[in-house]
C-alpha cells in the first residue's frame, strides 16, 4: 500500500546522521519500499526550550506490513539507535512517527493515525507538503489549506 508517511525527528547524537541512518533502516525493512523522502529540515524545539534544535525529514513507503507490524518495526529501529526517553516533550535520538497509512484511520492505546499533530507541527506538515504537495488527509483535510494556517516557526529547509 502507498500513502504510508512516516515523520522522523531528532536532536540529540549527530542528529542529521541519526536521520539518514532511519531512513536507511527503514528502507531496509522486509516488505518496504521507500518511495521518496524530503529534504531535511532544522526546526526549534516543540516543548521544553532548554534543548537542541531538531532535525526532521518525512518519508513515504509503499508497504503491505499492517500498521501495527510496521509501528513494531520502527520501535525496533528507534531502540537500535540508543532512543532514551528522557523526559516528556524531551530531547531524543530518534523518533519515528507513524503519521499516515493510506485513507485508514486508526485508534487504539498505540496507534492515532493520521497522526493528531501534523496540522499543528510545522516540521511535520511542510515536509509533508513537499512530497506529497495535493495529498488530502482524512479527517484533516487538504494539505494545501492546511499549510495556510500552519506558520514556519523558525523551520528552515538545510539541503
Ligand atoms: N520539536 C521539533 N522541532 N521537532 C520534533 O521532531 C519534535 N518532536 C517531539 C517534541 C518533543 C514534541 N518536539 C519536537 O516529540
Amino acid at each position: 500500500m502507498k500513502g504510508v508517511f512516516i515523520g522522523l525527528g531528532s536532536n540529540l547524537a549527530d542528529p542529521i546522521t541519526q536521520i539518514k541512518l532511519a531512513i536507511k533502516a527503514v528502507d531496509s525493512l522486509d516488505d518496504v519500499l521507500l518511495i521518496t523522502q524530503s529534504s531535511l529540515y532544522a526546526s526549534p524545539p516543540m516543548g521544553p526550550q532548554d534543548q537542541p534544535d531538531y532535525i526532521n525529514a518525512v518519508i513515504e513507503i509503499d508497504t503491505c506490513l499492517f500498521a501495527h507490524t510496521l509501528l513494531d518495526k520502527l520501535q525496533e529501529i528507534e531502540l537500535e539507535q540508543g532512543r532514551v526517553r528522557h523526559r516528556h516533550w524531551g530531547e531524543r535520538t530518534i523518533d519515528l512517527d507513524l503519521l499516515l497509512y493510506g485513507e485508514n484511520q486508526l485508534d487504539d492505546e498505540r496507534l492515532h493515525v493520521p497522526h493528531p499533530g501534523i496540522a499543528m507541527r510545522s516540521f511535520v506538515l511542510h515536509p509533508l507538503a513537499e512530497i506529497a504537495s495535493d495529498l488530502t488527509i482524512p479527517t484533516m483535510g487538504n494539505i494545501q489549506q492546511l499549510l495556510v494556517d500552519c506558520p514556519l516557526d523558525g523551520l528552515q529547509r538545510i539541503d
